[in-house]
């Protein structure tokens, strides 16, 4: 496409912050700091978490650079940035997480294949764009519809990098025609990202965004969208991203049947301590997020000074000052929320958090019972070890 190329190397790759984590140089792929992820609820964009499969796309010509949109539509439409810019314009706060989050972990009790990562691929923003029910409507496809009337039911969305796993193809990934028509689901084409311009690495100069679902649905460096009869065949879609149950590994796995994982679980994780801590006997504070798929709220944090014995309910926030409050009109519903309680602490102990959304779905307890030979969707307990030294500290 021109306007936007694909480099085949790694030569041309746009700046980071020093403070990220580097879990992968070649594709970039990279967590800020447990410590800075919680400092703020909506997350600068040097600290997002990046996540890439290849080299870094580059815009030459913004002013050729459009979006082909085609497929099972009777007019086939190419649409530039004037005429996304043209559309009403929608700002969403919603939080990305990537279907990776908290693998090296998973990694800890039976080996697992990909990219380790701690407890912060994920990060929340402000992502302002059009809306993909509107823009759909261009191309004569009516809100809310999930099946069109020549066959279409889903909505592919192709990027342009080179991928190693797409054998050097571009990125891509689908979703259901409902949801993209559904101006409530809130999936949006977004050119900004915290009120700045989307920056090389979350997409410039044009990204989806889909809220409550695993980040890997949200394509950047957006090249076409297709309308479909079946999902979307790449690689990211059908042999990746599933979830499967423990007894499936890499000799016995039969990909075809499971589903492409879309919402994400209810998830929740301590940032304001390391894996192992070591503190001074006393008050102890314990920060972190907690976030589910599908829009649900979050009804409850809980948090244990004895390894899950006893509980203490952690209070939740999203704006500062302002308690959050569960499907209020106040609140991000597609947004994490920041919890935090104080504890008293007087030996060594573990502290663990567990989430309970507003369908009182809750975190499972053991990280072997949802063990994956991919390591994905890691939404165990989180457990924290704090050793106390009572003297010469
Ligand atoms: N084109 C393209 N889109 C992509 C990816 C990619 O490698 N290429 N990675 C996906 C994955 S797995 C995740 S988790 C998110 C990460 O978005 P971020 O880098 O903006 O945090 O982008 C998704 N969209
Ligand atoms: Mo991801």
């Amino acid at each position: 496409m021109p306007g936007l190329i694909a480099p085949s190397d790694y030569s041309q790759e746009p700046p980071r912050h020093p403070s990220l984590k580097i879990n992968s140089k070649e594709p970039f792929n990279a967590e800020p700091r447990r410590s800075a992820l919680t400092q703020s609820y909506i997350t600068p964009v040097d600290f997002f978490y990046k996540r890439n499969h290849g080299p870094v796309p580059i815009v030459d010509d913004l002013e050729r650079y459009c979006v082909d949109i085609c497929g099972l539509i009777e007019n086939p439409k190419k649409l530039y940035m004037r005429d996304i810019w043209m559309l009403a314009k929608y700002s969403v706060t919603a939080t990305l997480q990537c279907a990776g989050n908290r693998r090296t972990a998973m990694s800890k009790t039976r080996k697992v294949r990909g990219v380790g990562w701690d407890v912060a691929a994920l990060g929340n923003a402000v992502w302002t764009g059009a809306k993909l029910a509107d823009v759909l409507e261009l191309v004569g496809i009516p809100k809310l519809t999930s099946t069109t009337q020549m066959g279409g039911k889903h909505v592919e969305f192709v990027s342009i990098d080179k991928c190693k796993e797409e054998k050097g193809g571009p990125y891509k990934a689908s979703i259901p025609l409902g949801q993209a028509t559904n101006p409530e689901a809130d999936v949006l084409l977004a050119y900004e990202m915290n009120g700045e311009p989307l920056n090389r690495d979350h997409g410039y100069p044009l990204r989806v965004v889909v809220p409550g679902v695993i980040g890997a649905r949200s394509v950047k460096w957006l090249d076409s969208i297709n309308i479909l009869a079946e999902e979307c065949q790449g690689f990211f879609m059908q042999r990746d991203y599933k979830m499967f149950p423990p007894s499936v590994d890499w000799d016995n796995i039969n990909w075809s049947t499971r589903r492409p994982q879309m919402d994400f679980p209810v998830q929740s994780a301590i940032c304001s301590l390391e894996d192992v801590q070591a503190t001074k006997p006393g008050k102890v504070k314990v920060r972190g997020y907690a976030v589910s798929g599908g829009g649900r709220g979050i009804e409850r944090v809980d948090v244990s000074v004895d390894g899950g014995k006893t509980w203490v309910e952690a209070s939740r926030f999203q704006k500062p000052g302002i308690p959050y409050v569960v499907d209020d009109i106040h609140s991000d519903k597609w947004a994490w929320v920041l919890f935090e309680v104080i504890v008293d602490i007087i030996n060594s102990t573990e502290i663990v958090a567990k989430a309970v959304d507003i369908a009182a779905n809750v975190q499972p307890e053991k990280v072997e019972d949802i063990w994956n030979l991919r390591g994905i969707l890691n939404t165990s307990w989180h457990r924290v070890q704090v050793r106390v030294g009572h003297s010469n500290m």
